[in-house]
């Protein structure tokens, strides 16, 4: 009897500490997928042009980090860096022909101003620490 009591007890524990490892782990992987999920990574060096203009307009990266740029408007886009219409401030920076799309590595340390080089007025900051 009381070894039959024991084989319960133990096949309730067994039980116990599954509930409780799948409780835990179904926890902790969203926590796990949101602190190292690249779409978070990729929303941080993302900018969306938009009809307003360019969101986030300012940009914090670290060198060598690639930004890109995605054409959410009514607009053609043509991303390049500041004086319009010369671009000599960050000549490299420079999407040269306008694309709904445009990436770009940043290279150089410095706060660097950009526009649509269609619509001037659209202007945004990309700050390489
Ligand atoms: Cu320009």
């Amino acid at each position: 009897m009381s070894s039959k009591k024991s084989v319960i007890a133990i096949v309730i524990l067994l039980v116990t500490l599954l509930i409780v490892f799948a409780i835990t782990s179904t926890t902790e992987a969203p926590i796990e997928l949101f602190e190292e999920g690249e779409d978070q990574i990729t929303e941080d060096l993302t900018l969306n042009y938009t009809n307003t203009g360019f969101l986030p307009e300012n940009l914090t990266i670290s060198v060598g980090d690639t930004v890109e740029f995605y054409n959410k408007s009514d607009n053609l886009m043509w991303v390049a860096s500041d004086p319009h219409p010369s671009h000599t401030d960050y000549p490299e920076f420079d999407q040269n022909e306008p694309e709904d799309y445009f990436t770009f590595t940043f290279n150089e340390t410095g706060e660097w101003a950009f526009h649509n080089h269609l619509v001037p007025s659209h202007t945004g900051t990309v700050k390489v620490e």
